[in-house]
């Protein structure tokens, strides 16, 4: 029946004023693949339950319905979906898919009988497979990365080999385009995997456990390139997060591609702006001087301790050398940049949480979300069977695990970190928000203000840690900062005079 051969995709809502609201790249690349192959496409994202009528009478008439699922913490938010639209189209097939669901595939079809199957890894060539299963009638079991169910019981078939060749891949699906995309911003993967194993992490592993291809596998410079052309001639894009794990990653082999794609978007006269996701290695004067040229604004590196005991329990590989090298670069060439930073971990001592926030004092670095982090365990990430080796305590809920720490005495820390120096998160808003208003109002001739708020922005960062160590030294004197009253008052204290200050720079 030519009516129903449509599939349609969908991203559960997020909470988008915590984090920034993006397109889901992952739905958008298995859209465009079943695209290529002629089925009728069309991708809703952050659909809320109950659904929008709209997206109701989409699903109606669909045969497919997939499901992305990028966060584990996503999971039910998409059970909820498939049931409700499983009573909206009970012929449907529904399909889930997305990093959030790693190890968890065969769970979730048990948990959720409404889920029909779930993709393991890539799902660019399992979708297409999976369609032609549905309308032909032909068996799961030979849709190789499938996890379905069969009379009842849940099933996978053999694990699916990644993508080889990433250029063979369609761009993500965008629609027509017509008008601008989304705000100007536009979001690009440009390769696949992390050769690094750190072992906290989901993508050193993602997929790279089946298969014998390099653990870095790049799109060329030009078909990069190509995309770029794309989304800005035909959707007035003019920002772009390239959010691969390590654009620059690949033993060297991303540096070059890197250099060379620089030099396209200059031949191509493409003006963007764009950001990208690195290790702190790989970072150097001249490829960082080549990229701002063409548009580079903001790096995200990983650091993520400065102890020597979690560097290595993390298996980073890198040191606080290197850190505060690629710091001190990114400063120096006016390269806006973020850090990821796990200030606690279930075995932390003191001593690593001091040594940690001296770290962030020094480079001015401190914010609340790096401060009051805890590291966030994922199934398949190698540490966490460490853990539970070493007698951590594990508990889950909603397929997300958590933790007690070993020392009772960081938990208070812990608490204390989250809510006693939460009134700095309010204030590290305001001044971000502020620094971006003047940024893009006034571009880059109101550099007076700018120059003043990014002082208080630091004095904000000095202000937060040195809260977070009056906290450490109370907890350490075995006193809890959350029952002890004056230190919240300090912190209360302290935020309204540099809200003041943040008023103040901004011109308000
Ligand atoms: C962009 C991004 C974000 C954006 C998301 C915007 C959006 N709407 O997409 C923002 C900034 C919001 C974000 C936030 C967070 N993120 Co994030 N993010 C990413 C990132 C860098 C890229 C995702 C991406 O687009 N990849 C490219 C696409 C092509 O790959 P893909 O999504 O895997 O899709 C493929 C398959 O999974 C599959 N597939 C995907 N969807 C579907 C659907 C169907 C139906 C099918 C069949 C197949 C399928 O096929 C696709 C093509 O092969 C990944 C890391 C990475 N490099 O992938 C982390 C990652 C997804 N994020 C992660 C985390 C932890 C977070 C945060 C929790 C961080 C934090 N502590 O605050 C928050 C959570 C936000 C929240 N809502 O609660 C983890 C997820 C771990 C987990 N198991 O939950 C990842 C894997 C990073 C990591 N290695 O730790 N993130
Ligand atoms: S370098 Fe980043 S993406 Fe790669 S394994 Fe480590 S944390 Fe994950």
């Amino acid at each position: 029946m030519a009516g129903r051969q449509r599939a349609l995709f969908i991203s559960p809502a997020y909470d988008t004023d915590a984090y920034l609201a993006a397109e889901s790249l992952g739905l958008r690349s298995v859209a465009a693949a079943l695209a290529r192959s002629g089925v009728e496409v069309q991708v809703r994202e952050e659909v809320p339950v109950p659904v929008p009528a709209d997206v109701g009478e989409s699903a109606a008439r669909s045969t497919l319905i997939g499901l992305g699922v990028l966060f584990t913490r996503q999971i039910p938010d998409a059970m909820e979906l498939a049931r409700e639209l499983r009573g909206l189209n009970p012929g449907a097939h529904i399909a889930v898919g997305g990093q959030g669901l790693e190890f968890l595939w065969s769970r979730v079809l048990d948990d959720c009988p409404q889920i029909d199957s779930a993709c393991m890894h890539e799902g660019d060539e399992i979708v297409v497979q999976l369609w032609r299963a549905i309308t032909t009638g032909a068996p799961f079991s030979q849709v190789d990365g499938l996890c379905y169910r069969d009379a009842g019981r849940v099933m996978t078939a053999a694990i699916r080999p990644p993508v080889r060749v990433l250029d063979d891949l369609p761009f993500p699906y965008r629609g027509a385009g017509n008008g601008r995309y989304r705000d100007g911003h536009a979001t690009m993967s440009t390769s696949r995997g992390c050769a690094a194993h750190c072992t906290f992490c989901q993508s050193g592993n993602y997929g790279n456990r089946y298969h014998r291809l390099p653990r870095w596998r790049a799109r060329s410079a030009a078909n990069v390139a190509d995309e770029v052309s794309h989304l800005v001639a035909d959707h007035r894009v003019q920002t772009i997060s390239f959010v691969d794990d390590d654009f620059l990653g690949g033993d060297g082999r991303g540096r070059e591609r890197a250099f060379e794609f620089a030099e396209l978007l200059r031949r191509r006269a493409l003006q963007i702006t764009f950001s990208i996701e690195c290790r702190i290695n790989e970072l150097d004067a001249e490829i960082l001087s080549a990229l701002r040229d063409v548009g580079l604004r903001h790096v995200l590196i990983g650091i993520e301790s400065a102890n020597s005991t979690d560097i290595a329990l993390f298996a980073k590989k890198t040191t606080n050398a290197e850190a505060e090298r690629a710091i001190r670069l990114l400063r120096e060439l006016d390269i806006d940049f973020s850090t990821g930073f796990i200030m606690f971990q279930p075995l932390s001592e003191f001593d690593g949480i001091r040594t940690n926030l001296a770290f962030l004092a020094k480079n001015r670095i401190g914010t609340h979300r790096r401060v009051a982090n805890r590291l966030e365990l994922y199934p398949g990430a190698p540490l966490s069977s460490y853990f539970k080796r070493r007698g951590v305590t594990f508990h889950e809920d909603r397929y997300r695990l958590y933790y007690d720490f070993k020392n009772p005495g960081i938990s208070v820390l812990y608490r204390a970190f989250q809510e006693v120096l939460r009134p700095f998160e309010h204030v590290e808003l305001k001044g971000q928000k502020e620094l971006f208003a003047l940024a893009t109002s006034h571009g880059d001739e109101d550099t007076v203000h700018m120059r003043e708020l990014k002082g208080v922005l630091d004095d904000i960062a000095a202000a937060l840690v040195s809260a977070a160590f009056t906290c450490l030294e109370a907890v350490q004197a075995e006193e809890d900062p959350l029952s002890a009253g004056e230190i919240a008052e300090d912190v209360r204290q302290k935020c309204a005079e540099l809200i003041e200050r943040v008023d103040h720079a901004a011109c308000r």
